[in-house]
């Protein structure tokens, strides 16, 4: 049994989780009538469970404006509350605040601000007031569906930073966490934010701010003594405090993780284990590469594809013994850079491809479309090496899914320092600094030369933290750290955080 369930047994108060998206996926049948099935996203799988059990609610948007959808989808979610076992409350919004609040404030202030990447924001004022009205919508949908006091709100990312505040004014007196899935960024960077002070005092509405890693825990704190100098947050360990107008607030960071044992399970299926056969024989080179990334510029898909060009140029040797395969799932089309990401990724490819290809042998393959989870687990097996390259990431979970499905414990993972999943995962990957092409382009050549005994070993290694702080631990470890009143009930974390995420250590010193 997971300890989320054994947790929750003994404290019933009733979940309400808040994200922008309710974690269903809507589809129409052949007549036109709406139909709902669960998301599949490990989030969703772990918290599911806990909130059958406390009789839960989820509220978010549903992902579509469409008035006169709404009449028919009511009877949708009804219908998905009695298959699931708990009840969805859906946010309608009109479509020109969707625009301005998701693809707007959202996509193109908070989220290139905080992957440090400010010159790619947009800080139109009409961006900031849709967020607003958005934010006020979401906590007046919140504050109509709170049943008692005791009833414990979890809200998530940046699309609903200012959820706690609207919700304050609305004189809500439940405990409310709020989990940040993306970085926070550094002090310098943030102050650009020309609503930083709202922004900041927003989340200290909360009753818990939880990040990934430390270093966001540290940005945030950073900030909060910077421009709010009468606020001091003070303790050790993973969760820290400070009194704002004579409440506690916590703070703390919290790895999320991936449901370990389902990627495990499923990686030693019939059905993964042919597929992997067949994927082998596609690729018969001797280093099979994975990336495996959403469409956007965070994620550093052309510095990766540049590394591998540098790599076939100055390790000639690996020619026809080394092939790449790329998968990018679209993501957020409506906004132009990623639409010029996109040509810009299949630009250098076909350059890649045109300059090395060799008759039997095509350097990268590249698959624009998502996969299902049979043809992922088996990719995530077949291949050799992970190249794992954000320029910055929250967490990146395809860093811990690679380490879940990798069962014969043969393959490497390349992390990029920048990632979250660095903070957890540093000793045993190949860490890299995500723009250093040549760096990169070392760690492929120094991962194909691995023996099979260092690669077992730090697989093994990789494996273990990921199992041990896997999604229903991250579950478990949030929700006791935001309502439980004895913070010593939360388990070692240190051993997993290093103070010192960001190593100095070269690749090639052993783990
Ligand atoms: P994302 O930016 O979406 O998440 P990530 O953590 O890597 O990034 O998760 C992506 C998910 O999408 C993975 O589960 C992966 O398997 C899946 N995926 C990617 N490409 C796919 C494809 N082509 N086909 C099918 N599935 C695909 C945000 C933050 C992260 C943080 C998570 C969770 O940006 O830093 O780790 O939230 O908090």
């Amino acid at each position: 049994m997971h300890i989320t369930n054994k947790t929750n047994n003994s404290q019933k108060n009733r979940l309400i989780i808040v994200s922008n998206r309710l974690p269903i996926v809507l589809s129409k049948d052949n007549k036109g009538r709406w139909q709902a099935e669960q998301g599949s996203g490990g989030l969703i799988t772990a918290l599911a469970p806990v909130l059958k059990n406390r009789g839960g609610l989820w509220i978010g948007w549903p992902g579509t404006s469409r008035a006169h959808d709404k009449k028919a989808l009511e009877s949708v979610f009804t219908r998905a509350a009695g298959d699931f076992g708990y009840t969805f409350e859906p946010v309608f919004l009109p479509e020109s605040l969707v625009n301005a609040y998701y693809f707007g404030f959202s996509n193109q202030v908070l989220w290139p601000l905080f992957h440090d990447l400010q010159t790619r924001c947009d800080f139109s004022p009409d961006y900031w007031n849709a967020y607003q009205k958005v934010n006020e919508i979401f906590a007046r949908t919140i504050a109509q569906n709170i049943k008692s006091q005791d009833d414990h709100i979890w809200v998530h990312d940046y699309h609903l930073m200012g959820v706690g505040q609207a919700l304050r004014k609305l004189h809500a007196t439940a405990k409310i966490g709020y989990f940040l899935h993306i970085p926070f960024p550094p002090l310098d960077i943030f102050l650009k934010l020309p609503w930083r002070f709202q922004i900041l005092e927003s989340l200290l509405c909360y009753d818990m701010i939880g990040f990934q890693t430390q270093r966001d825990r540290r940005n945030f704190v950073q900030c909060v003594h910077a421009m709010l100098n009468h606020i001091r947050i003070k303790g050790r360990g993973q969760v820290l405090s400070t009194q704002v107008n004579g409440r506690m607030v916590r703070v703390g960071n919290f790895p999320i993780s991936i449901d370990y044992n389902e990627f495990a399970k499923k990686a030693g299926t019939r059905a993964v284990e042919k597929r992997v056969d067949e994927i082998r024989a596609v690729f018969p080179s001797d280093h099979l590469i994975l990336g495996v990334d959403r469409l956007d510029y965070s994620k550093g898909i052309p510095e990766r594809l540049l590394a591998f060009r540098n790599a076939l140029q100055r390790y000639p040797e690996l020619e026809k013994k080394i092939s790449m395969v790329q998968i990018v799932v679209p993501s957020r089309q409506r906004i132009p850079e990623y639409e010029n990401l996109k040509h810009e990724i299949e630009q250098l490819i076909s350059e890649i491809n045109g300059t090395f290809t060799r008759p039997g042998w095509v350097p990268i393959h590249y698959l624009y479309q998502g996969v299902d989870r049979t043809e992922l687990t088996a990719l995530y097996r077949a291949a050799d090496i992970a190249l794992v390259t954000p320029l910055k990431d929250g967490m990146n979970l395809v860093a811990k899914e690679y380490c879940a499905s990798n069962i014969h414990l043969d393959g490497v993972l390349i992390l990029s320092e920048f990632a979250g999943a660095s903070s957890q995962l540093y000793k045993h990957a190949l860490l890299v600094n995500p723009h250093d092409i040549e760096g990169i382009a070392d760690a492929i050549n120094q991962a194909c030369h691995m023996g099979l005994d260092e690669r077992k070993k730090r697989m093994r290694a990789l494996r273990k933290i990921v199992k041990k702080t896997d999604i229903y631990w991250w579950v478990d470890t949030f929700l006791k750290a935001v309502f439980s009143h004895d913070l010593d009930t939360l388990g070692p974390l240190e051993d997993y955080i290093p103070s010192q995420e960001i190593s100095n250590r070269k690749n090639s010193e052993a783990p």
